[in-house]
């Protein structure tokens, strides 16, 4: 059977991580492209000769060409500029709202059959554009943010409670900004969830608020820290899996920016909600109850992301 091709449009700090991670799984033959001369074919280059040393073959080229993208199983985007300093991820949408307008035009004329994971910030509103300008189906456009939320969140949890990430599941909700919904009451370690451990003494429950607080900034502490962009190590892993769930049909349920209509109350809007990712791409959105705290989290957020796309459409009047 022919290898599986992944097309990362954007060869920047996540798209090499992206391009290294594929390649070490073997997930495939890569093909990173940029509106960067020389930057995507170096890293391709560069990336091509790890595969001896980490015995992986996969075929990685570099390109400013979307013609080379024809035929693509899976594509990851995050072409764009990233966070400095002081800017939040709103702050991107007018320069990025019209990058997603060139790479859904280029998905759209090259590799249409492709699944489609939208990266790039501020997220709910990029994948929703990117959705739009690509004509794609909304169950093969989907936006990375709940799985590295949730990563974030997990970290957290196992330093607090001294255990291993393995033993940690979190649920995390709503839009890839200040107003996600990290849920405590689905948020377990080894099935307990956190507040039969705060009951148990393991914990506070000022120490799991600080926590919630802490994932919810998560990406500007990393932001402040770095300076010059923001966090691309966990979120390249958190888009590889949301790919290797689609690429080997693996049925799993991952909190992602999905598009919604109907459920939680929500229609026509891309939103963090828990989906079942498979060969069909975003195979089923899961409906879970929420108590009452977490579904006005929830609606907050979506307001939030329904005034993000108030903005889009001011940009671009074609949406
Ligand atoms: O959880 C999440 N979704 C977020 C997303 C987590 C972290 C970062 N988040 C966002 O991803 C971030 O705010 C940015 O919007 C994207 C990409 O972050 P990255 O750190 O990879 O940015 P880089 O290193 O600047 O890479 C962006 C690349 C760079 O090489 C540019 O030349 C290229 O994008 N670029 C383009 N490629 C193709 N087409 C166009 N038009 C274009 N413009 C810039």
């Amino acid at each position: 059977m022919a290898r599986k091709k992944i097309a990362l449009i954007g060869a920047g700090n996540i798209g090499g991580t992206l391009a290294h991670l594929a390649a070490q799984k073997e997930l495939g033959d890569i093909v990173l492209f940029d509106v960067v001369d020389g930057v995507p074919q170096g890293k391709a280059l560069d990336l091509s000769q790890c595969g001896p040393v980490e015995g992986f073959d996969a075929k990685i080229t570099g390109t400013n060409d979307y013609a080379d993208l024809a035929g693509a199983d899976v594509v990851i985007v995050t072409a764009g500029v990233p966070r400095k300093p002081g800017m939040s991820r709103d702050d991107l949408l007018g320069i990025n709202l019209k990058v997603m307008k060139a790479v859904g035009e280029g998905i759209k004329n090259n590799c249409p059959d492709a699944f489609v994971i939208c990266i790039t910030n501020p997220l709910d509103a990029m994948v929703w554009a990117l959705r739009e300008f690509s004509g794609l189906p909304a169950n093969k456009v989907v936006g990375m943010a709940g799985v590295l939320d949730s990563a974030r969140f997990t970290t957290f949890l196992a330093w607090e409670f001294g255990v291993s990430v393995r033993d940690v599941n979190t649920f995390v909700l709503g839009g890839h900004g200040d107003t996600m919904v990290p849920v405590v009451q689905y948020s377990t370690v080894n099935g307990i969830p956190v507040p039969d451990l705060i009951k148990m003494g393991l914990t506070t429950q000022e120490k799991i608020d600080a926590i919630v607080a802490r994932t919810r900034s998560g990406g500007g502490e990393i932001v402040g820290l770095l300076k010059t962009g923001s966090a691309f190590y966990a979120p390249a892993a958190s888009a590889i899996a949301m790919a290797e769930a689609y690429l080997n049909d693996q049925k799993r349920i991952l909190p992602s920016a999905a598009y919604v209509n109907g459920e939680y109350g929500v229609n026509d809007l891309y939103v963090g909600v828990p989906v079942m990712i498979g060969a069909g791409g975003v195979e089923k959105v899961i409906e879970i109850e929420l108590d009452e705290e977490a579904r006005n989290n929830l609606n907050v957020s979506v307001e939030a992301v329904k005034e993000l796309l108030v903005a889009c459409k001011g940009i671009d009047p074609s949406l």
